[in-house]
């Protein structure tokens, strides 16, 4: 008996594993800034995804010119948890700004990539 459930849970295993190549994750599909844009100071970052997301496990780091972490408040979820909103709690100064993004899918995959922007003078 324990050999056969052993059996289907590396079939299960395997199954995963293979579907998990035929679906889309959470790409991210756009932003705001957009990436490698020149902006005015943002108020906030929004993240569009392709897939909906699991909010606990998604998230970004913004870091600025000076190679600094930039603060940022709650994170949260809207447009029907494909778009993440992420409030910027200080002004931003001038400069370049990359924003660092991991996100967990509804479907349980992981994704991970960055965009940079400019804040203007
Ligand atoms: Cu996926």
């Amino acid at each position: 008996m324990f050999k056969i459930v052993f059996k289907l849970g590396m079939a299960g295993v395997i199954i995963t594993g293979l579907s998990s190549q035929a679906f889309a994750h959470a790409h991210l599909k756009s932003s705001t800034p957009a990436d490698k844009s020149e902006v005015i100071t943002p108020a906030e970052l929004d993240l569009t995804f392709s897939e909906e997301l699991n909010l606990k496990f998604t998230g970004v780091k913004v870091t600025g010119p000076k190679k600094n972490a930039v603060k940022t408040g709650d994170a949260m979820l809207m447009d029907g948890n494909v778009a993440l909103m992420v409030p910027l709690s200080e002004k931003l100064a001038p400069g370049a700004y990359t924003v660092e993004w991991h996100a967990l899918s509804a479907d349980g995959h992981k994704t991970n990539g960055a965009f940079t922007f400019t804040v203007k003078p």
